[in-house]
């Protein structure tokens, strides 16, 4: 049985990102978030500082599964992973790594129009990104923006995002902003050119990042040497992923 219509695979295609709702129950997501609380106040714990403290300086944490059991049965969610094969129309997923990001209450940075695959010494376009809300994510809370279609336009250099703004000109009115319930996710394709604003509501904008390759992907460390996963890999440019450190999540279901 497909998870996705025929339909929701033809509008990521054309858009490069497709909300999936109720990805994950309520039970699931209110134990992440607690096992998010527990986390972060046991690496606070670690640099002898208080949570509050801790969580006011970092807001980003990668890898997240190797330390914490219930992001890594996140992590597993076979449904999840069907959904990425699906829409990359591959048998099976491996992950490239997670991303737990936390914008606080009336704060967090922006994160400026970026695509991610310029980013990552991945060689072949073939990714997705499962966005799964951690908290209800509406516009003022920094939801995500995208640019629909711009998935498709040719890969360019990376460009410095932190430092280097996205100028879209006359086309910025064609943003859409892409809100989202707890539990829900945004499937975005690796070139979709994606930004978020600070957090301007009371509560919190938790959010819990799956990258999924194509099991075929190969290592490319031209692209981007330094990620912060180019040391995981232990085979040469031009192979596919280690499995030790970027295991194959799952795929299509048998139909
Ligand atoms: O959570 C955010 O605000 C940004 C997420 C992002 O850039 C991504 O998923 O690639």
């Amino acid at each position: 049985m497909a998870e996705l219509s025929t339909k929701q695979v033809e509008r990521f295609r054309r858009d490069g990102h497709l909300v999936v709702d109720d990805v994950v129950s309520d039970v699931q997501v209110t134990r992440l978030r607690a096992a998010f609380e527990a986390q972060a106040a046991q690496w606070a714990a670690e640099i002898a500082t208080t949570v509050e403290e801790y969580l006011s300086i970092v807001s980003q944490w990668m890898n997240v599964w190797e330390r914490n059991t219930a992001f890594a049965e996140q992590l597993r969610d076979p449904r999840a992973a069907a959904i990425a094969a699906e829409l990359l129309d591959c048998d099976r997923v491996r992950v490239f790594h997670d991303h737990l990001i936390a914008k606080p209450p009336h704060g967090g940075a922006t994160i400026p129009w970026h695509r991610d695959l310029p980013n990552w010494p991945v060689a072949e376009a073939r990714a997705v990104s499962c966005w799964l809300a951690l908290d209800d994510a509406p516009i003022e809370a920094g939801a995500l923006w995208f640019m629909p279609g711009a998935h498709t336009e040719p890969i360019t250099r990376s460009i410095d995002f932190l430092s280097e703004q996205k100028a879209w000109g006359s086309r910025e009115a064609d943003a859409v902003a892409v809100p989202v319930r707890a539990g829900s996710t945004i499937f975005h394709h690796c070139l979709s050119w994606h930004t978020s604003p600070p957090n301007r509501s009371s509560r919190w904008r938790r959010a819990y990042i799956t990258v999924y390759l194509d099991a075929t992907c190969t290592f490319d460390p031209s692209r981007a040497r330094w990620h912060p996963m180019t040391g995981r890999v232990t085979v040469a440019p031009g192979a596919v992923f280690n499995e030790d450190a970027f295991p194959v999540l799952g795929g299509r279901r048998p139909r």
